[in-house]
């Protein structure tokens, strides 16, 4: 079966509406028909200054909620990135292919470092892509499912894959991104023509998977809309109500067109108050499923040791190839 592959970071205590409607509800759907890697982004999340304990607590985090929302162990491999070592070996070998320029170009680093200024950013937050490169590059997928915010650092992974295979021997795959055009970039609730991000966004522009229910419910009863008072989708000229018909339909699985049926002639307090209803229906079993699964430590950690088990053949068996076209000499 060809592979798919993605990552998240386990940077807060719970993922959000853009990671799940932007990314991971593609992973659930794509182990059907691929065989998927999975992975916890643990040296990415490193790039910015962690609590250890945080760290570790959060990783787990990530992984149950996975399971939760419907990544199933025995179809997909779930792991965590520090565990198969070949991610940051591969990740070397490719920083001696990257320009320099060509790594400032890459947009993420300029937004995330424009805060505390480039000279308080690590070097590490500086080479994530190339990073990133490697993770995918190992595991030769055909897809990798994400959201629109990472589709340069794909086109930097193909580049770079391309310079590899034409400097020495056809080695990769060139991967395509898997965006799904209608949830590519979820908005935040109280600025909604900025993404819904956990670092940029104000506590009430973010939906949290594991928030209490009632509080997303909240969050999206208070979402800004506009003046006209009609529920149309129009992401130039109506962002926040088209957000919402976003949120509502992937949900709901119907369509925005059914939507904007529905709520003809009818105010947005109605349209806000049903898709509250319908995001508190979604996020209660999620959130006791994960719960439930955080109890049971045991078995998480049995999952990540067979899915890095499972990922590391894969990744040994590339990086073996990788070493051996760049020169090094095998271990006898
Ligand atoms: N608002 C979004 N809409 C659609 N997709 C999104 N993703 C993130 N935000 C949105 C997708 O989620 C996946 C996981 O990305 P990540 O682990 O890199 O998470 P992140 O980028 O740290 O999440 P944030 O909130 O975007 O963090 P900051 O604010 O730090 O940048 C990716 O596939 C991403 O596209």
């Amino acid at each position: 079966r060809p592979r798919v592959l993605s990552g998240i970071q386990p940077t807060a205590d719970s993922f959000h509406f853009g990671n799940y409607l932007g990314a991971l509800r593609q992973w659930v759907d794509l182990q059907e028909e691929y065989e998927p890697f999975f992975f916890i982004a643990d040296l990415h999340a490193i790039t910015v200054e962690q609590d250890p304990k945080v760290l570790r607590e959060r990783t787990l985090r990530a992984a149950a909620q996975l399971i939760a929302m419907g990544i199933d162990p025995a179809r997909s491999s779930i792991f965590i990135q520090s565990q198969v070592p070949e991610h940051a070996q591969l990740g070397w070998v490719l920083q001696c292919l990257t320009g320099f320029g060509e790594a400032r170009r890459m947009t993420q680093f300029k937004d995330k470092s424009a805060k505390g200024g480039e000279g308080a950013a690590s070097v590490g937050l500086f080479t994530y892509p190339i990073l990133q490169a490697a993770d995918i590059l190992l595991y030769r997928p055909h897809y990798v499912p994400v959201g629109e915010d990472q589709r340069q650092h794909l086109e930097l992974t193909r580049d770079l894959a391309h310079r590899f295979n034409t400097r020495y021997k056809k080695t990769f795959r060139l991967p395509e991104p898997y965006i799904l055009k209608a949830t590519a970039k979820i908005t935040d609730l109280q600025d909604p023509t900025a993404k819904m991000s956990k670092s940029a966004s104000s506590p009430s522009g973010i939906v949290e998977m594991l928030d209490d229910p009632n509080v997303s419910a909240k969050k999206i009863r208070s979402a800004v809309t506009d003046s006209e008072a009609v529920v149309r989708f129009d992401p130039e000229n109506k962002p926040g109500v088209s957000n919402l018909l976003t949120i509502y339909s992937a949900l709901s699985g119907r369509t925005v067109a059914d939507l904007e049926e529905e709520y003809a002639g009818r105010g947005y307090g109605d349209l806000k108050k049903e898709l509250a209803e319908v995001v508190v229906e979604f996020v209660t079993p999620f959130r006791e499923r994960t719960l439930e699964l955080l109890d049971d430590q045991a078995y998480l950690t049995e999952v990540l040791r067979q899915g890095a088990e499972r990922a590391g053949a894969v990744a040994e068996a590339t990086l073996r190839d990788v070493y051996q076209r760049v020169g090094f000499v095998a271990v006898a």
